[in-house]
């Protein structure tokens, strides 16, 4: 799909006492509005027009407006997210897509849906069942996107250690490319998809978006860069380090449609 929007909010004041799993130190909250910064330009660089949603300390989470809605080509859904401390981050995804989306469906109780876990693939949609996101979650979702004509496919990554996203580990490249890590490459839900690996120590660029002409991967990944520049993709590439401590990757930064 070829995107012209995207919506984003720069991380508060209280973006470390977030959710995370990582060992990587407390994040830098100026260096990590910095990288907010870069990212919002480089996507304004692809063509998007930024709707940018100001800071939310109540909510240290907010940052990662991805997990609160997904935006498809043929509608729009906020999500019901699987952390209770995420759960008020709907509203103002809710009031800020009102504007584009005014059918905006949502999950419901029991159901718990992170959009991070939402892996769009053209038509097909790969719906990641996790510990943010339930069975319950997962089913009512692939029934909102087989309504509108969607395929899914749901993929089980509650063992997978280190996953805590499906997206962490998988995202669409374009037409039938996908690019995944390791353990998810095998996977038989992606047979049939030209599947590229993510080259071994890499994983975290596993994690990245295709927006328009180009491919937006993490800063220092310089084998994964290679790979996809060798198989003819344009690359931007953006600083993640003070995300990445909060479990973050890039593609949760932005809602984009
Ligand atoms: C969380 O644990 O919910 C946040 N600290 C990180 C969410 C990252 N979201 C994403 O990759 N889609």
């Amino acid at each position: 799909m070829h995107f012209t929007h995207a919506i984003v909010r720069p991380p508060a004041g209280t973006f470390a006492h977030g959710i995370t799993s990582s060992d990587l130190g407390a994040p830098d909250l100026a260096l990590a509005l910095e990288q907010h910064e870069a990212y919002c330009r480089t996507l304004e660089r692809l063509g998007l027009s930024l709707l940018r949603l100001p800071a939310d300390p109540e909510f240290p989470d907010s940052t990662f407006v991805e997990d609160a809605a997904i935006v498809t080509g043929r509608g729009a859904i906020l999500t019901r997210p699987g952390a209770p401390t995420r759960a008020g981050e709907v509203a103002a995804l809710g009031a800020a897509l009102g504007a584009w989306f005014p059918q905006l469906d949502q999950i419901t109780h029991p159901g718990t849906v992170d959009g991070g876990d939402i892996c769009e693939a053209g038509s097909h949609f790969f719906i990641g069942l996790s510990h943010r996101t339930n069975a319950d979650g997962a089913a009512q979702l692939s029934g909102w996107l087989a309504a509108r004509g969607f395929g899914s496919t749901v993929i089980d990554i509650r063992e997978s250690a280190g996953m805590l996203h499906l997206k962490t580990g998988l995202s669409w490249l374009g037409g039938r490319r996908l690019l995944a890590w390791g353990e998810l490459a095998e996977h038989e839900a992606l047979r049939g998809w030209d599947v590229v690996e993510v080259p071994e120590g890499e994983d975290y660029a596993a994690n990245c978006i295709r927006v328009n002409d180009a491919v937006l991967i993490a800063q220092g990944f310089p084998k994964t860069a290679a790979l996809l520049r060798e198989l003819g993709h344009e690359i931007a590439e953006v600083d993640m380090s003070e995300y990445r401590k909060m479990d973050g990757g890039l593609s949760c930064l932005s809602v984009r449609w």
